[in-house]
């Protein structure tokens, strides 16, 4: 099987910072807390677009970050929530974890979506934090950073066009010069011995991401293939399912048209359906003939119609793919879509709420850090400014809330010891 793999990198947009403001108005002494709530940071959403065919758009960029929310202000005025990044793939992409160990979504449909990555919460402004026993609270929260992973895409691919032509038509050489494939190429017959199987990038040619397309590069054939000549005919199964092939004719060879007529022979003896498929026929390797040959050569192929390439030396090798491409939007019109699977639910990551265990504990000369892992713990110490001694005193509320507390006592905790929480160290207290 073939696959098109790729790992990026996804950073969601953290939350905006909550405000600690207090009203300010003309004839009201001491106005209340009016600190605004941050926007919520944007996710990371991986999107079908039923145009594409391959995830080559998303080589260039090894990290994709989506925007932080804005921190909120005065007047309780909310942060404004951040654009989600869409991040197009084509249908029948696998998202992984970057080791491959689990598989998160299976994007099937065309209107499949799935956030791998969540924008983090905005902070509260000190207006929320407001109650009947707390009435100026000089208290905000921070943003919720984003989140941030790293995934593995893949592809499995099926080749839209199909090269062949005789051995040492250049097959291999075409392929290696349009796609990301790099199979072996030498003077010699039946070079290639397994398909390989390649993504044109057509933004590198100057098209769009949805004119890409993947292209198979088979082994030669040769007249009497069918019989078990040469290689045989049994490796064509490999491009039965293409839509389009391209025919290959080596232009320093004579006999062009009987070349081209042994081709199609063998095609029809392996499955009359794909010889009925539809070829773009061209004429290789003419850097090697004069312009008078080239002639001779179109002529004698009459009223088949041909492009003249050299693969070698890169010639008109735009024209061609952009001719593939247009061919191919046109013939993905005509076949009818696939009937709808199933459709998959949307995934979305949600944090294991107030678990947390000690990790570790620290002895020192004359203390003891208890280190703190859990999700939601690690989330609400990301957010709070503990320097800020209202903030403190949330994280203790938080830290009796979860257990925490009862927890650190069973296991000696004493005054001058340390809980730690991500990058916080709070002290003990009883
Ligand atoms: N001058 C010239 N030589 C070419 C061109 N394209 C391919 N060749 C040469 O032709 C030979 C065969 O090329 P391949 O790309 O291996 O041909 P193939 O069709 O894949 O051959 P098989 O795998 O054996 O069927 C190599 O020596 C290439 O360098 C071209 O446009 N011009
Ligand atoms: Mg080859």
């Amino acid at each position: 099987m073939f696959c098109d793999e790729l790992k990026i990198k996804l950073i969601a947009g953290k939350g905006g910072d909550g405000a600690v403001s207090f009203r300010r108005e003309k004839f009201v002494p001491r106005g209340g807390p009016d600190g605004g709530d941050g926007g919520i940071g944007g996710d990371i959403i991986i999107k079908v677009n039923p145009q594409l065919n391959t995830l080559s758009h998303l080589t260039h960029t090894k990290t994709y970050r989506a925007e932080h929310g804005t921190n909120g202000r005065f007047q309780k005025m909310h942060g404004k929530n951040a654009k989600h990044l869409i991040l197009e793939v084509p249908i029948g992409t696998i998202v992984f974890t970057a080791d491959k160990y689990q598989q998160l979504a299976d994007l099937n449909n065309s209107n499949d979506e799935f956030i791998a990555a969540k924008g983090g919460r905005g902070g509260r402004g000190n207006a929320s934090f407001v109650s009947s026993t707390y009435r100026a609270p000089r208290f905000a929260e921070n943003g919720e950073p984003g989140e941030e992973k790293e995934i593995l895409l893949e592809l499995k691919l099926v080749a839209d066009i199909g090269i062949i032509g005789l051995p040492s038509s250049g097959k291999s050489t075409l392929i290696s010069v349009i796609s990301n494939a790099r199979p072996k190429i030498a003077a010699y017959h039946f070079t290639t011995l397994i398909p390989n199987l390649g993504v044109v990038d057509m933004t590198k040619f100057g098209g769009s991401p949805s004119d890409s397309f993947i292209v198979a590069d088979i082994p030669g054939l040769i007249e009497g293939a069918h019989q078990g000549k040469g290689l045989g005919i049994q490796f064509l199964k490999h491009i039965s399912r293409t839509k389009l092939l391209v025919h290959l004719i080596d232009g320093t060879l004579d006999n062009t048209k009987k070349n081209y007529q042994i081709i199609n022979k063998e095609l029809k003896a392996f499955d009359k359906n794909l010889a009925k498929r539809p070829q773009i026929v061209v004429l290789n390797k003419i850097d090697m003939l004069t312009e008078e040959q080239i002639k001779e050569k179109i002529k004698e192929l009459g009223r088949i119609k041909s492009f003249q390439i050299s693969a070698l030396a890169k010639t008109n090798l735009k024209q061609l793919l952009f001719e593939i491409s247009k061919q191919l939007i046109k013939l993905k019109e005509k076949t009818p879509p696939a009937p709808a699977k199933k459709p998959i639910p949307v995934l979305q990551p949600h944090l294991d709420q107030e678990k947390f265990k000690i990790e570790q504990i620290i002895q020192k000369k004359d203390h003891k850090i208890f280190v703190i892992t859990g999700q939601r713990i690690e989330q609400i110490a990301t957010m709070t400014n503990i320097i800020n001694p209202e903030g403190l005193e949330r994280m203790y509320h938080y830290i009796e809330r979860f257990g925490i507390q009862r927890t650190v006592e069973r296991q000696h905790a004493q005054f001058g010891d340390i809980i730690r929480i991500k990058d916080k160290n709070i002290p003990y207290r009883q």
